[in-house]
C-alpha cells in the first residue's frame, strides 16, 4: 500500500453509530466504546462483508471432494463434484441448521428434566415443585391419572413420560397429544410426527451426509419432523418443567434497559438460557451474609440483572430487571458498572471476554458445555447450585471494592408488564370461573381483533438493531393485530414503552377497545426463545375454543423473526411452519429464490396443509404480508367483514413517537 492509499484509508469516515441501532443506551455505550478504543460486534459486522455464496447457501463442504461452490446467479448451471444440485445442497444446509437449533433447545430441555428428576427423587434440595397445579395440568394433558394421587407419584410418572420426548425410538412424542387433531392428521399423513429428539436429530445428520438423501422434498420432511420435535418436544418440556419447578409466570411489573444498573450497588448479570443457574443466583443475592459482605464493601446492596433470554425468562417469571438483548450485551459491559457476569449456554458472544477484560468485569462461564478461552470457569453443579453462584457474588463484591474504571450508566429504562403465560392469557380473557380462549376467538370473529401475530427472535448487526422489530409491531397493532412476543424481540419492544396498558392508544380501534376493557398491553411478552412453545399451546387452545377452523393452519395468525440470526431461529421458524403458521423472516434467507427448494418452502408446504415460509427485509412489507395472510384466513373462515389496512403514516408515526 503506498502512502497515498494509506491516507485514503485513514481518512475513511467512521460509520455512524445511529445507523447501527435505534437503542439510545446502546448508542451511548457504543460511543463510549469508540472513545475507549473497544471493539464490539457492530464494528466487526461493519468490517466483515457477509460471504454472498454462503448467504445464498450455494456452497457445500460435506466431503473432501469439495468444498463445492455453485453460482448463485445461475444456480442450475453446475452441480457439486458428487452431482448434488442446488436444491440438494440448500436443503441439506437448511436441515443442518434445523438440527443444530433443535439440539440447542432439546439439550436445554433435557437438562431441565434431569433437574426435575433429581428434585423429585430428593437429591436436589435447593429447588422444589413450586407449581403443583401446573404439574397436574401437564400430566393430565398427556393422559397421566392425577385424581387422588400424591404429587410425588404424579411427578415420577410425568418424568418417565416426558423422557420419551428425547429417547424414544418409535412412536409419537408425548406432547403430540396436545396438537389439534386435524393438525396431527396432517403430520401423520406426511409421516412427520416426531418420535424422539435424539432419533430425529441423528437421522437428519445421517441423511445430510454425502450420498444419502438427495431429494429436497424428502429432506424437508425430516426437517419438519425434527423441528416439530423441538417445538412440541424439547422446547415445550423445557418451558413446562421450568414453570413446574420455578413457577408459572403471571403479569409482573419490571424494568428494562441499561438504566436498571445501579452505580452504588454490586451489579451482577446472568446471561444465557437455562433458568436454574439464574434461580440459584436469585437465592445467592438474597443471602443475608452475602448482602452484609456487599454492604461491608461499601455497596448499598446487590443488584441482580438479566440479559438476553435467561433474562427474558426471569423478567417474566420474577420481574427481575433486564439490561438488554443480544446486540446490547457487549454495550452493557461498556458501562463499567457490571461487577460480575455469569454465563451458561447459547448466544454468548466470544467477544464478551475481551470487553469484560477492558472494563475489569469478572466474567465466568458455568456450564460444562460452554467454556470460553481465557475466561475463568466455575462449574455450576445442579446438586450444589449455590457453590457456583455464591462464588460469583463473592467475586463481584471484590471487584466492586476495587473498582477503578470510569462508570457511565445510561439513564434509560422502561417499566412495563411482562409474564403472559398461555395459562394467564386464558384466565385474563375468560376470568376465574370461565377461563378459556373463547373471548379471544369471539373478538377475532367479531373483528375487533383482526388476528394474532407472534413477533419473536434475535437482534442482528446486519440490520438496524431494534428498528425492524419496533416498526413491524407498530404497524401490526395499528391494524388491530394482537402481538405476542418472546426473547430478544420482547426486550426490543419493552424499551420503547409497548408493554404498558397505556400503549393501547397505539393500537387500532378494535384492539384498543379490547386492551382497555381487559387492562392489557397490545403486546404480550411470554418469556425466552424456548418459550415460543407457549405460543404453540395458545394456538392449540384457540383451535379448541372453536369458531376459527379445525387446525392451526386455519387460524388467522402469522409469525415473524424480523432480526433473526441463530440456527435456533431456523428451527423455531420451521416448527411454526410445520404447525401450520405463515412465518416471515427478515435480514436474509439462506436459499436462492427461484429454486425448487425455495418454492417448496415458500409455497408447496402450505398446499400440503402446513404453514409456509416468507421473507421480507423491510418491516412494513413484512407487516403487509402478515396482514394479507391473516385476511386470507379470515376470508376462508367467512369472517372477513370488510376492513382496510391502515398504513402507519407520518402523522400516526409522530403520534407513536410522542407517546
Ligand atoms: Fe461437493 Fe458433493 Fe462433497 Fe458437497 S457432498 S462437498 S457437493 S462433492
Ligand atoms: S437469546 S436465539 S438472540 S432470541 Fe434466546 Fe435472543 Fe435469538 Fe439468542
Amino acid at each position: 500500500m503506498d502512502k497515498e492509499e494509506k491516507n485514503v484509508v485513514k481518512a475513511k469516515k467512521e460509520p455512524d453509530i445511529r445507523d447501527w441501532t435505534i437503542c439510545d443506551s446502546t448508542i451511548q455505550m457504543l460511543e463510549k466504546a469508540r472513545r475507549d478504543g473497544v471493539e464490539t460486534a457492530f464494528d466487526r459486522a461493519a468490517n466483515m462483508k457477509a460471504c454472498p455464496i454462503g448467504a445464498d447457501s450455494a456452497c457445500c463442504k460435506h466431503c473432501s471432494m469439495g468444498p463445492c461452490r455453485l453460482n448463485s446467479k445461475e444456480p442450475y448451471a453446475k452441480t457439486g463434484v458428487c452431482g448434488a444440485t442446488i436444491d440438494t445442497i440448500a436443503a441439506r444446509n437448511f436441515a443442518r441448521m434445523v438440527a443444530s437449533g433443535a439440539s440447542a433447545h432439546t439439550d436445554h430441555g433435557m437438562s431441565m428434566l434431569d433437574v426435575f428428576r433429581e428434585v423429585v427423587n430428593g437429591n436436589i434440595e435447593e429447588y422444589s415443585i413450586k407449581d403443583p397445579i401446573k404439574l397436574e395440568e401437564v400430566a393430565k394433558s398427556i393422559g397421566i391419572e392425577t385424581e387422588g394421587r400424591e404429587i410425588k407419584d404424579i411427578a415420577i410418572d410425568l418424568y418417565e413420560e416426558l423422557e420419551r420426548t428425547y429417547t424414544q425410538v418409535e412412536g409419537e412424542i408425548p406432547f403430540a397429544q396436545r396438537v389439534p387433531p386435524k393438525t396431527l392428521e396432517t403430520w401423520r399423513k406426511h409421516g412427520v410426527v416426531p418420535r424422539g429428539a435424539m432419533r430425529e436429530i441423528m437421522e437428519i445428520m445421517h441423511r445430510t451426509h454425502i450420498g444419502v438423501d438427495q431429494h429436497y422434498e424428502n429432506i424437508t420432511k425430516q426437517c419438519t419432523r425434527t423441528a416439530l420435535g423441538d417445538g412440541w418436544g424439547g422446547s415445550m418440556v423445557a418451558t413446562e418443567i421450568s414453570d413446574i419447578l420455578f413457577g408459572t409466570p403471571t403479569p409482573v411489573r419490571a424494568e428494562v434497559d441499561m438504566g436498571c444498573l445501579k452505580e452504588d450497588h454490586v451489579n451482577i448479570i446472568i446471561h444465557g438460557h437455562e433458568p436454574n443457574m439464574f434461580e440459584s443466583m436469585l437465592a445467592s443475592v438474597n443471602d443475608p451474609d452475602l448482602i452484609k459482605a456487599a454492604q461491608d464493601a461499601g455497596a448499598a446492596g446487590i443488584n441482580l440483572v438479566g440479559m438476553c433470554c435467561s433474562g427474558a425468562e426471569m423478567l417474566s417469571r420474577h420481574g427481575i430487571p433486564h439490561a438488554g438483548n443480544f446486540m446490547s450485551t457487549e454495550a452493557v459491559l461498556v458501562t463499567g458498572a457490571v461487577d460480575a457476569m455469569g454465563v451458561d449456554v447459547q448466544c454468548i458472544k466470544q467477544g464478551l471476554a475481551r470487553v469484560a477484560e477492558c472494563y475489569q468485569t469478572k466474567l465466568f462461564t458455568t456450564n460444562p458445555r460452554a467454556h470460553i478461552e481465557g475466561v475463568e470457569h466455575i462449574e455450576f453443579v445442579e446438586h450444589e447450585p449455590r457453590e457456583c453462584t455464591d462464588a460469583i457474588v463473592q467475586n463481584a463484591i471484590v471487584r466492586f471494592k476495587n473498582r477503578n474504571v470510569a462508570i457511565e450508566i445510561p439513564k434509560m429504562k422502561s417499566l412495563g408488564i411482562h409474564g403472559f403465560s398461555h395459562e394467564y392469557i386464558n384466565y385474563m380473557l375468560g376470568g376465574t370461573f370461565r377461563a378459556s380462549y373463547t373471548p379471544l376467538n369471539d373478538n377475532i370473529i367479531n373483528g375487533r381483533i383482526r388476528g394474532v401475530a407472534g413477533v419473536v427472535g434475535c437482534t442482528n448487526p446486519r440490520v438496524k438493531h431494534d428498528y425492524v422489530h419496533v416498526e413491524l409491531v407498530k404497524e401490526l397493532i395499528r391494524n388491530d393485530v394482537l402481538v405476542v412476543q418472546t426473547g430478544c424481540s420482547q426486550i426490543s419492544l419493552a424499551k420503547y414503552g409497548f408493554y404498558t396498558p397505556e400503549a393501547a392508544h397505539l393500537a387500532g380501534p378494535g384492539l384498543k377497545e379490547v386492551c382497555e376493557t381487559v387492562g392489557m398491553p397490545p403486546v404480550l411478552g411470554c418469556g425466552s426463545c424456548v418459550d415460543n412453545s407457549r405460543i404453540l399451546i395458545a394456538c392449540a387452545e384457540m383451535v379448541k375454543a372453536g369458531g376459527l377452523g379445525e387446525s392451526i393452519a386455519d387460524l388467522p395468525v402469522a409469525g415473524a423473526a424480523p432480526e433473526w440470526m441463530s440456527e435456533k431461529a431456523i428451527s423455531i421458524g420451521h416448527y411454526f411452519v410445520g404447525s401450520g403458521v405463515y412465518t416471515v423472516f427478515g435480514v436474509t434467507f439462506p436459499i436462492i429464490e427461484g429454486t425448487k427448494f425455495h418454492k417448496h418452502l415458500f409455497e408447496e408446504l402450505e398446499q400440503q396443509g402446513f404453514g409456509k415460509w416468507g421473507f421480507a427485509a423491510d418491516p412494513h412489507e413484512m407487516a403487509r404480508m402478515m396482514i394479507a395472510h391473516i385476511d386470507k384466513k379470515r376470508k376462508a373462515l367467512g369472517i372477513d367483514n370488510a376492513r382496510e389496512r391502515v398504513l402507519v403514516d407520518m402523522a400516526a408515526r409522530r403520534d407513536i413517537e410522542a407517546a
